[in-house]
């Protein structure tokens, strides 16, 4: 892994333009900073999905055609803190069907917070965490005869460019059996004035929280990166529904990163990409569903309409 962090930041500022692929954000700190923007005022995605799990659990639930009668594995992908997951925990709860949770996610730290969360709230429960890149682990979960219900939500495939999300889908759809589901968190598409905010919050910690992989250059690449002349630099392009973020160099600089051997000139207003969140209309979703095998069931959308949970099914 942290091989790989060399490679990729060698490689990627060393063409033009310059970009860090925005998985190295969330380093601990980083991580941390996510959980502070999914609590800001500006940072909708969070609530309304939240929203749609605690209204709508029920409808989703019909939606994945799957009887109480029934034992059945559902996977989270990057569960994160799980905490909208629990909305939906609850509710398969009270609808008394049986199943077991297998969250899965690359930091050990947030998979132990959802394993106590989830003991807390449902003391009995059989959880099955696994610890590991979700791209590989799926291969692990075919062997199982359960139904599976796949979760995957906060719009967080909206990192990724349609082909890649195109790719993601097909391998998915491999490792799944006919009739079960992949539930999809996406962010809608919508005005600039409502999207913008989110990635450009008040407080600064969305700032924070992009220049803190110039942080991590320094510490674990050993480089001298100084953030103060580097700045937090969002866009959205509301024809494409892409929200994009970078770093701007304020001034013409060299910085030097020992590790990697190199030097590394910025003009003044250079930019690093550092991130793609994509905005999701249904053609979208269509259009990365191509030529996969799964196909859109239904959608469940919060009260302001600004974002949605498919239902996809195999
Ligand atoms: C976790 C990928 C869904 O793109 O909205 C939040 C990450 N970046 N603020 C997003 C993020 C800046 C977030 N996802």
């Amino acid at each position: 892994m942290n091989k790989q962090f060399a490679i990729d930041v060698k490689e990627g500022l060393s063409k033009s333009p310059k970009s860090l692929s925005s998985k190295y954000l969330y380093d601990e700190k980083g991580s941390a900073l996510f959980s502070k923007i999914m609590k800001l005022p500006e940072y909708y995605l969070t609530n309304a999905e939240f929203e749609i799990f605690e209204n709508k659990a029920s409808e989703i639930i019909n939606l994945l055609g799957i009887t109480n009668q029934k034992n059945f594995d559902l996977i989270e992908l990057g569960a994160g803190d799980g905490y909208k997951t629990m909305e939906l925990l609850k509710a398969l709860d009270t609808l008394c069907f049986q199943y077991q949770y297998s969250p899965i996610d690359i930091s050990a730290k947030a998979l132990n917070q959802i394993e106590e969360n989830i003991k807390q709230q449902f003391p009995n429960k059989k959880i099955c965490p696994k610890l590991g890149d979700y791209f590989h682990i799926l291969h692990d979960l075919k062997p199982s005869p359960l139904p599976k219900v796949v979760l995957f939500l906060g719009s967080n495939i909206g990192n990724m460019e349609n082909v890649e999300a195109n790719f993601f889908l097909t391998h998915l759809s491999e490792n799944l059996s006919k009739g079960d589901k992949l539930i999809l968190g996406v962010d809608l598409k919508k005005s600039k004035d409502i999207v913008l905010p989110a990635y450009n919050d008040s407080q600064g910690v969305t700032s924070e929280f992009n220049l803190n992989l110039l942080s991590r250059i320094n510490s674990e690449l050993d480089a001298d990166f100084n953030t103060d002349l580097f700045e937090h630099t969002p866009m959205y392009d509301e024809e494409e529904g892409v929200a994009k973020s970078a770093i701007k160099s304020i001034v013409n600089q060299e910085v030097e990163i020992k590790s990697l051997d190199m030097k590394v000139a910025f003009r003044k207003e250079e930019q690093i990409h550092t991130e793609i969140s994509r905005k999701y209309d249904d053609a979208t979703i269509q259009n990365i569903c191509l030529n996969t095998g799964l196909k859109i069931v239904g959608r469940i959308t919060d009260s302001q309409n600004y974002f949605a949970d498919y239902i996809i099914g195999k």
